[in-house]
C-alpha cells in the first residue's frame, strides 16, 4: 500500500534514502517541499522522528521574559518591535525583571527565555546585570537568552569581539541562546523584510563562535511571508551545513509568519496566516533534511496547541513549554493562550501516542524534579 502510494507521488528513492538513514539532496529537498502528498510526508518525518526520539515527546517547565520592545531594526513581519519614541514602546528595569522572576518562584520553572528588540540606549551592562540578577533571584536555572543578533549587538556595543562577548555573558549567567534572528537567510529576502538586521553569516557566526566555546544553540525559520520554497531550502541546508561543522544546534523551530500589525501585512494587504498543511509541511521537510539535528520543535505558541500535538506525528518531538507570557507572537495576531500547564502539555502529548519527557534546555530528562 504505502510503495503504491510512494510510486504515485514520485518518492519511492527518497523513502529509500530515508529508511537507510542516507543524507537527503538539495533537489530532494525541492521534491518533498512540492509533494503534496502531506500524509506521506509525515509518514516519512516519522521514520527520521521515532528514530531518533522513539516515542518521547519533550517539554520543558519555562518562562518567557520579554525585557523590551524598542528596536531599531523594525522589521517589517514583526509587530512586537517599537521605535523609541512610539507610545508602546516598554522597557523593564532591572528591579522589574527580578519582580518577574520572584513572582513565580513557587513554579518549577527551569528555563528562562529571554529576548529583546536591539535597543539603542540600554548600555551593555544593563544586560549583564539583568542575567546577574535573573541567577540571583533563581539560582539554579538555565538562562536560554539573546538571539544571535542581540549577541551581535551587545558584542560591538561592549567594543569586544563576539568570542570575548560570549564568554563574558556566560559568566554573568548565560546559559544558552535561543534561535530567533535567523529568519530566512537569503540576502533578498533581509533586504525586503529587515535590510538593517545582522546577516544570515553573521548570524551564523554567532552560532558557530558560541558553540566553539562549548555553548549550544537553537536555529529558526520564518516561513509563510514573501519566501520561497527555494529559499527556504536554502536556509535549511546552511543550517545542515553549519551543524556538520559545528554540532551545536539542539532544536531546530519552524516559526509560522502572523501577519496581523506587521508592515509586511500593510505591504500586502492580502497577506494570511499559514495554513495547517503549510505548517506540517514545513515541520515534516525540516525533520526530514535536518538529519544532524536531534529535535525539530512544534511551538504551539504559534501554530496553536491542537495542531502542535498533531505534529508529533510529522517530525516534531518537542512542544516547547509553558511560557506562560509571549508577546512577539501576541501583538501580531496571535490567537493561542499565553500559558499552558504543564498537566496540560502531558495530556496532549500522551493524547497523541507519545510518551511525554519533561526536559531541561539541554534535553537531560527532568524526573524527578529538581
Ligand atoms: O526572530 C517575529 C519571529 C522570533 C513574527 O529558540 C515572528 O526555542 C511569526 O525565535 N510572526 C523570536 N514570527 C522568537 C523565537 C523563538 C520562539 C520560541 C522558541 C525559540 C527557541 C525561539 O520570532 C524572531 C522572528 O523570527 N517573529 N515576528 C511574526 N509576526
Amino acid at each position: 500500500m504505502i510503495d503504491k502510494l510512494l510510486k504515485k507521488a514520485g518518492l519511492t528513492d527518497i523513502a529509500a534514502k530515508v529508511e537507510a538513514g542516507e543524507r537527503l539532496s538539495e533537489d530532494d529537498g525541492r521534491r518533498l517541499y512540492n509533494c503534496d502528498d502531506l500524509l506521506l510526508l509525515g509518514y516519512l518525518a516519522n521514520i527520521v522522528r521515532e528514530r531518533k526520539n522513539g516515542d518521547q515527546a519533550f517539554f520543558v517547565y519555562n518562562q518567557h521574559l520579554n525585557y523590551s520592545n524598542i528596536c531599531t531594526n523594525l522589521c517589517k513581519f514583526c509587530a512586537f518591535g517599537k521605535a523609541a519614541d512610539s507610545d508602546q514602546a516598554y522597557e523593564m528595569t532591572i528591579d522589574q525583571i527580578r519582580e518577574k522572576i520572584r513572582s513565580r518562584l513557587a513554579e518549577p520553572i527551569s528555563e528562562i527565555h529571554v529576548v529583546g528588540g536591539i535597543h539603542p540606549e540600554l548600555p551593555y551592562s544593563y544586560y549583564l546585570e539583568m542575567l546577574r540578577a535573573i541567577k540571583e533571584e533563581r539560582p539554579g536555572v538555565h538562562i536560554q537568552a539573546f538571539t544571535g543578533v542581540e549577541i551581535a549587538h551587545l558584542a560591538e556595543i561592549s567594543g569586544q569581539s563576539l568570542e570575548d562577548c560570549l564568554k563574558e555573558l556566560r559568566e554573568a549567567g548565560l546559559d544558552s541562546i535561543p534561535g530567533g534572528g535567523a529568519e530566512v537567510f537569503s540576502a533578498r529576502i533581509r533586504q525586503i523584510t529587515c535590510e538593517k538586521k545582522l546577516s544570515g553569516e553573521g548570524w551564523l557566526e554567532v552560532a558557530r563562535t558560541a558553540h566553539r566555546l562549548g555553548m549550544r544553540s537553537n536555529a529558526t525559520m520564518l516561513y509563510g511571508h514573501i519566501e520561497t520554497v527555494e529559499e527556504r531550502l536554502e536556509h535549511l541546508l546552511m543550517l545542515r551545513q553549519t551543524q556538520d561543522e559545528t554540532g551545536g544546534f539542539l532544536t531546530f523551530i519552524p516559526l509560522a509568519f502572523h501577519p496581523c500589525n506587521t508592515e509586511l501585512s500593510t505591504i500586502n494587504p492580502g497577506m494570511s496566516r499559514t495554513s495547517g498543511v503549510e505548517d506540517l509541511r514545513n515541520i515534516a521537510v525540516a525533520r526530514l533534511m535536518l538529519d544532524n539535528f536531534d529535535h525539530i520543535k512544534a511551538y504551539w505558541v504559534m501554530i496553536g496547541p491542537k495542531l502542535a500535538q498533531v505534529a508529533l506525528s510529522f517530525g516534531a518531538d518537542d512542544m516547547d513549554g509553558t511560557i506562560k507570557e509571549e508577546l512577539i507572537t501576541k501583538m501580531a495576531g496571535g490567537e493561542a493562550q499565553q500559558a499552558m500547564a504543564d498537566s496540560e502539555l502531558i495530556r496532549l502529548i500522551k493524547d497523541a501516542g507519545r510518551t511525554p519527557v519533561e526536559r531541561d534546555t539541554l534535553y537531560e530528562q527532568l524526573t524527578p524534579r529538581p
